[in-house]
């Protein structure tokens, strides 16, 4: 049994469904049918009892006062958020009657759902959803606002979503975080490197911003914005031209080194510098700690790829490991996700079969024009599991679309967020540990299972739920339409195409809770590239018309604007989510843009005055943090903040919808502003 009884409270066992790579074991404290406490699990094998501050405020959020009970209609106009409460049945007779009729009139493609992972869970976020929305029949959503630039690029190099084992890289003597601030988004990752700081690894991180950690790492390199693929070409030019690669792996597990040998001759380490910032002797001396130090690993974060180039980017940077031949060291190599070892059985999950025929795919990230521009148009939209008014690329033209009158929407969210605020009707969702849910992490190689640990709060339902009465509603037969959570479960552990997922079984993640998939190292082995090699050299790229060879592109101009802006997230939100409590709010403070002391000066802007920051896509105030944490020339921002009254801190008011150079990832921090002094109150 997983739970832990004794007369009067309860101790069960729970998995975080945040969209965060550690996916901690969670025990969740249980009083009079109520989670009092949140805490890790010392139980789980790689998060070991430590959770961040988030979570372990987590109460705050489950009970809060603004949680939505009951489904609502709107009463005012779109954007006021004044609703009137109704019943469910009500709810689902207008969802349904409302469809049935565009159906008729311009086809079910009329219809668009919009959802990403504010739930991990398997189950929630991609199983009975896109079962329903296959059978509709509705409009596709590509799942590109997250990592699809830099999964793109790594399968390029790497095959798949194939890292370093995360538990190995204790064994590591270098670590380099590399556009990642692990300590806010990957803190386990920072425990391990702490492991490996006290055998004597050293820390290196590349980043355009020293942030928590920058601060923490031994040796911190700037970097501006979106030139990370010419230092990791610098790097290679270094290292084969002293000699510190490594031969026999080159030649038995890499396609392409002799061609990327020469290339890479052009990224001579003054030119690298002209370009990155980081002066001549850096370079060299990261080289050379890089090619002589063994085993070394590489964290890819996500932050260089929401840039134009950034699939090639992290292409580029993930063929690094492979020329001092790291991946045949324990905890050397590099992750930059390590999903594809945990794959499920997504067909049968999602049962595309389920589709009468092709419809069209709609870039997640384009949602504004989507809204505002397709034609045949969009009449319907369904959100779940995301918050689109606040974490989509040029917000401002999101929300205009989502002004229209004639756009009926409806969202499922724990709480009224802004774009519930723009919806025809609100339905209130559980809590993952109200749900019955798998989870398997993008980090570590453990699945899990979250069994309702409590009653679903007030009228509140959980996605799988909400798609079985629509899917009753609109009078779908199908059986994979009304299978159970467990069978879900149980049809997604089914795989087998995946090895590594032989013998984990529904029962023995009741039994055992944490369930580590049978992952061994890559190599000696095949990867599944289309070589079965490294591809330093890329065919496949070069038919799709890409560079085949790693390689730096700089950035278009976005506009002729003095800064490039960086809106990353912070420390005590998860994306938006934690920004409408009260005391994750606290914890964070206010919304700041950093700025480097010389660009402040030129601009008259002191410490802690409030600025404006603009561009031709929109505006937003935040308050100056004037220091050297920055390179000059550009701006950092932290944090998807919720809609304020008075003043905007919608920082997706500024950046482009443009699409990355793969995946049709986002561009979140490719984009130029200008900063000026608000007047202060002082
Ligand atoms: N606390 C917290 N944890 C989170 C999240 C959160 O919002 N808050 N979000 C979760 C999600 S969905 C994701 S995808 C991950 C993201 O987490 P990370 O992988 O850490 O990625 P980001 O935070 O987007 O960006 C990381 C860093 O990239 C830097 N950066 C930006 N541009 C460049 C560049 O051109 N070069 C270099 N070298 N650095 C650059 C930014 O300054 C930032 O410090 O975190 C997850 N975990
Ligand atoms: N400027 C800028 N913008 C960014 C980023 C950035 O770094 N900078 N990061 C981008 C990235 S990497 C990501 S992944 C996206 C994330 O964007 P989103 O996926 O939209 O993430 P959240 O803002 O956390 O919103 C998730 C919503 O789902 C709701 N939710 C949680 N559980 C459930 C459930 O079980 N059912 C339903 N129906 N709802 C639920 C939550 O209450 C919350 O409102 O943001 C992107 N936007
Ligand atoms: S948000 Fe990340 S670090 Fe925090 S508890 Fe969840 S999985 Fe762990
Ligand atoms: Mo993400």
């Amino acid at each position: 049994m997983n739970s832990i009884e004794d007369k009067t409270r309860e101790i069960v066992r729970g998995v975080c469904s945040l969209d965060c790579p550690d996916q901690c074991g969670l025990l969740l404290h249980k009083e009079a049918g109520r989670i009092v406490k949140v805490e890790g699990d010392p139980e789980h094998p790689m998060t070991q009892g430590a959770i961040c501050n988030k979570v372990r405020h987590m109460t705050e959020r489950l009970y809060d006062p603004a949680r939505l009970r009951y489904p609502l209609k709107r009463t005012g106009k779109k954007g006021d958020g004044t609703f009137e409460r109704i019943s469910w049945e009500e709810a689902i007779e207008t969802i349904v009657s409302k469809w049935k009729t565009l159906i008729a009139t311009e086809g079910a493609e009329s219809i668009l759902p919009y959802s990403f992972y504010g739930n991990m869970g398997r189950i929630g976020a991609e199983g009975m959803d896109r079962r329903f929305f296959h059978r509709l029949g509705a409009s596709r959503l590509e799942y590109t606002i997250c990592q699809a630039a830099g999964t793109e690029g790594y399968r390029y190099t790497m095959g798949g979503g194939y890292g370093t084992s995360p538990e190995d890289t204790v064994h590591a003597k270098l670590i380099v975080m590399w556009g990642i601030n692990a300590v806010s988004t990957n803190m386990h990752q920072i425990v391990l490197a702490e492991k490996a700081r006290k055998n004597g690894a050293r820390i290196v991180v590349i980043d355009v911003h020293r942030n928590r950690t920058a601060k923490w790492a031994d040796w911190f390199i700037p970097i501006r914005p979106g030139t990370d693929a010419a230092l990791a070409l610098g790097l290679m030019h270094i290292l084969f031209a002293e000699g510190m690669t490594d031969e026999t792996f080159l030649q038995t597990y890499t396609v392409g080194h002799e061609k990327l040998r020469e290339h890479v001759k052009s990224y001579d380490p003054e030119f690298v510098s002209s370009v990155t910032g980081v002066p001549v002797e850096d370079i060299y001396e990261l080289a050379r700690l890089y090619g002589r130090t063994t085993p070394s690993f590489i964290r890819i974060g996500n932050g260089i790829q929401h840039h134009d180039n950034g699939g090639m980017c992290v292409r580029t940077i993930a063929c690094l490991p492979a020329l001092t031949g790291q991946w045949m060291h324990r905890g050397g190599g590099a992750i930059k996700g390590n999903g594809s070892y945990l794959d499920f059985n997504n067909s049968a999950l999602q049962r595309p079969q389920l589709r009468k025929q092709p419809a069209r795919f709609i870039n997640m990230n384009l949602l504004g024009s989507a809204l505002l521009e397709l034609d045949p148009p969009i009449r319907s939209l369904y959100v779940y599991n995301s918050n689109p008014a606040v974490v989509t690329p040029f917000a401002g033209k999101v929300r205009q679309g989502l002004m229209r009158e004639d756009l009926f929407t409806v969202v499922h969210d724990l709480f009224l967020t802004e774009t519930a605020r723009y919806a025809d009707l609100v339905l209130p969702a559980t809590s993952s540990f109200e749900n019955h849910d798998i989870y398997r992490s993008y980090w570590h190689h453990y699945v899990q299972l979250q069994q309702p640990a409590i009653e679903p709060y007030g009228e509140s339902k959980s996605n799988p739920d909400v798609f079985r009465l629509l899917a009753q509603g609109m009078g779908f037969e199908d059986d994979a339409l009304r299978d159970s959570d467990e069978d879900l479960i149980r049809q997604a552990l089914n795989n087998p195409a995946n090895p590594n997922l032989e013998g984990i079984t529904y029962e023995r993640l009741q039994e055992e809770q944490y369930v580590r998939a049978n992952v061994r190292p890559l190599f000696p082995g095949r990867l599944p590239t289309p070589s079965g090699k490294i591809e330093l050299y890329s065919k496949a790229m070069e038919l799709k018309g890409l560079p085949p060879l790693p390689t730096y592109t700089p950035l278009p101009t976005d506009e002729e604007l003095p800064f490039q802006f960086v809106p990353a997230p912070n420390h005590n939100f998860l994306n938006s989510t934690f920004s409408h409590n009260a005391k994750h709010v606290r914890l964070e403070g206010e919304p700041k843009l950093y700025m480097h002391t010389e660009d402040a000066a030129s601009l008259g802007i002191r410490n802690g005055e409030r600025v404006r920051v603009w561009n031709s896509r929109g505006s937003c105030e935040l308050i100056a943090s004037v220091g050297e944490d920055v390179v000059p020339g550009t701006v950092v921002s932290q944090g998807l903040w919720a809609d304020a009254e008075g003043s905007s801190r919608l920082v997706n008011a500024l950046t482009p919808d443009r699409l990355a150079d793969m995946g049709g990832g986002a561009v979140f921090f490719s984009g130029r502003v200008q900063v000026e002094k608000l007047e202060s109150a002082s």
